[in-house]
């Protein structure tokens, strides 16, 4: 296999809004994240994924953006931000900005040109269409709930929005809008970034005709007619031979609803799309049929059938990411381990299970400290789009129950990845020194940074470990993976395989001890531990065949 840094790197994502605040308004800003690089370059990550910074009037906190090339007022300058790129680079960090480019804000100069009238040179850009009917051009919904369509007086047509109103999906099949993306995406580049992770771009080539589904009139979720479309493969090769492949950069495509056979496409090893993209599957294990919101709970032999297709569909076919969560999922220490006795055992379990396997690893902010869900007594305490419209359309337009929604919510919301950084026992967890734009954890005064950096067998410290393991061992980077103990109900057991060493890795997934049932194949004589959560892993051997709750530990075979 070919080896590529991108597959080597390990990469730290930040959501800027909830980072750190450097001048007290509340609200994190890159001042503040330049202040912590030395925190993030100790943990051994190779490169940041930034969320996006740029001008927005943030009705989805940025991920709506009115000007490609500035800064958000609140978060700061573009000469922050020339220094965060310079301050990266001088400590040997490489940066992803996130590319928003399946819409943008109602409030870009190009939609205002474009809602003007049927023959404005910006039409094109935005997906506009007469009603039917008296009705919306067709029946589907929103992400964020609600019709997926809005209607605009000013010339009596619709336009298209996957999310939220203020979010116009862009029109990918002009050539022009495509031309204005790349442009954008090289100015960037040469200013010096090192490359995009994509927000939903296979969804940016929609269905000819933009049918309605089989439901419809009803309102019904519309995916198989905009997720990974007919021209999506054509768009993303047009934008590699413009601009991907001119640059040594690394690029990661956020794709719900992609399959193992798209993401063999999009993530292909001869490098013409992306290098690697997001996939969803795992994120889907504890919903039910209803969708998100239909929480369930999730079994261990849903998470070994989804990761392990992932790894064996991809091996040698393309790269797979790895990630647990993100500023738009619930906290993994909350929703796959336990944040209560076995916190920090099972988020050095999570982490190991994860980085171990073939991809290259994220890790969220705060993931490091052991950032659990939060639960707020009021849902005006959320700031969450896609939260706030779900209520409103449950609880207030539908009557469902408020304690039922509350519940979904302390599951699965957004927010629960989007309180401020924890980063000591000061007042506000020493966030802001003024008040933040969404509340703390209240659990702060015992999960923060400054008791992390304190402690040698922290969180913190783990991840360093297993950071600098990566940096050692091939094998972590690019070893087969095979599932083994494959109906072991409490155990996740893998080997990685590369070149004439093995590793072993084993993961107890519930707080109980549990019987470790070894692998008659392998020859535990040469076996060395490199990693474990537990102390006492390391006087004993493996022969020693209990597992404690959450444990884990990574064996190397020679
Ligand atoms: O958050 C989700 C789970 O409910 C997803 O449906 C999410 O909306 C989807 O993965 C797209 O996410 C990305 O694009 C959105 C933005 O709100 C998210 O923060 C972003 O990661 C629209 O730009
Ligand atoms: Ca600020």
């Amino acid at each position: 296999m070919e080896k590529n840094w991108w597959k080597e790197s390990v990469v730290y994502q930040i959501y800027p809004r909830s980072f750190k605040d450097s001048n007290g308004d509340g609200i994190g800003d890159i001042k503040g994240i330049i202040s912590k690089l030395d925190y993030i370059k100790n943990l051994g990550v190779d490169v940041i994924w930034l969320s996006p910074v740029y001008k927005s009037p943030n009705d989805d906190n940025g991920y709506d953006i009115s000007d490609y090339k500035s800064i958000m007022d609140e978060f700061g300058t573009m000469e922050d931000m020339d220094e965060l790129i310079s301050e990266m680079h001088s400590r040997g960090m490489k940066l992803m900005m996130d590319l928003v480019v399946n819409h943008s804000s109602d409030e870009h100069h190009w939609f205002m040109e474009s809602r003007k009238s049927k023959d404005n040179p910006y039409r094109d850009y935005y997906i506009w269409k007469p009603g039917k009917d008296g009705n919306e051009p067709n029946n589907w919904t929103s992400f964020f709930s609600g019709s997926a369509w809005q209607y605009d007086e000013e010339t009596d047509e619709y336009y298209l929005h996957l999310f939220s109103k203020k979010q116009p999906d862009l029109n990918w099949e002009n050539p022009r809008l495509r031309k204005e993306v790349y442009d954008m995406m090289k100015w960037w580049l040469d200013k010096g970034i090192d490359g995009f992770r994509m927000d939903v771009i296979n969804l940016i080539s929609k269905a000819d005709g933009l049918p309605s589904t089989s439901k419809g009139p009803a309102y019904d979720w519309g995916g198989e007619f905009f997720m990974n479309g007919p021209r999506v493969h054509q768009y993303l090769q047009e934008m590699n031979r413009e601009v991907l492949s001119k640059y040594d950069m690394m690029t990661v495509g956020e794709s719900p609803g992609a399959s193992t056979e798209d993401a063999a496409k999009y993530a292909n090893l001869d490098g013409t799309e992306l290098n690697m993209i997001f996939t969803f599957e795992h994120m889907d294990i504890d919903s039910g049929p209803g969708g998100k919101w239909d929480v369930k709970a999730w079994e261990l032999s849903d998470l070994k059938e989804v990761m392990s297709k992932w790894q064996y569909d991809l091996h040698d076919k393309a790269w797979n990411s790895l990630y647990l969560n993100n500023h738009d999922q619930p906290r993994m220490v909350s929703r796959f381990g336990n944040d209560k006795e076995y916190r920090v055992v099972s988020a050095k379990m999570l982490a190991t299970f994860l980085h171990m396997m073939q991809g290259t690893p994220y890790i969220y902010q705060g993931e490091e400290l052991g950032m659990t869900n939060v639960q707020f007594d009021s849902i005006e305490d959320y700031k969450d789009i896609e939260i706030q419209n779900m209520y409103r359309e449950k609880v207030i337009e539908n009557g469902e129950d408020h304690d039922k929604v509350m519940e979904s919510i302390y599951i699965k919301g957004r927010d629960n990845a989007r309180t401020p950084i924890q980063w000591s026992t000061d007042e506000n967890a020493g966030f802001t020194t003024g008040t933040p734009w969404i509340k703390v954890n209240p659990n702060y005064k015992e999960i923060n940074a400054e008791q992390v950096l304190s402690d040698s067998d922290s969180i913190y410290y783990y991840y360093q470990k297993l950071i600098k393991l990566r940096k050692e061992y091939e094998i972590i980077v690019y070893g087969k993976y095979d599932l083994i103990l494959e109906d072991h109900p409490q155990i996740y057991a893998y080997t990685r395989t590369w070149k004439d060493e093995k590793l072993l890795v084993i993961n107890n997934f519930s707080s109980e001890e549990v019987i470790l049932p070894l692998p008659a194949n392998l020859d535990f004589h040469t076996a060395e531990l490199l990693i474990g959560n537990y102390e006492e892993a390391y006087a004993t051997s493996l022969y020693d065949e209990k597992l404690k709750p959450f444990e884990t530990r990574v064996y190397l075979f020679k």
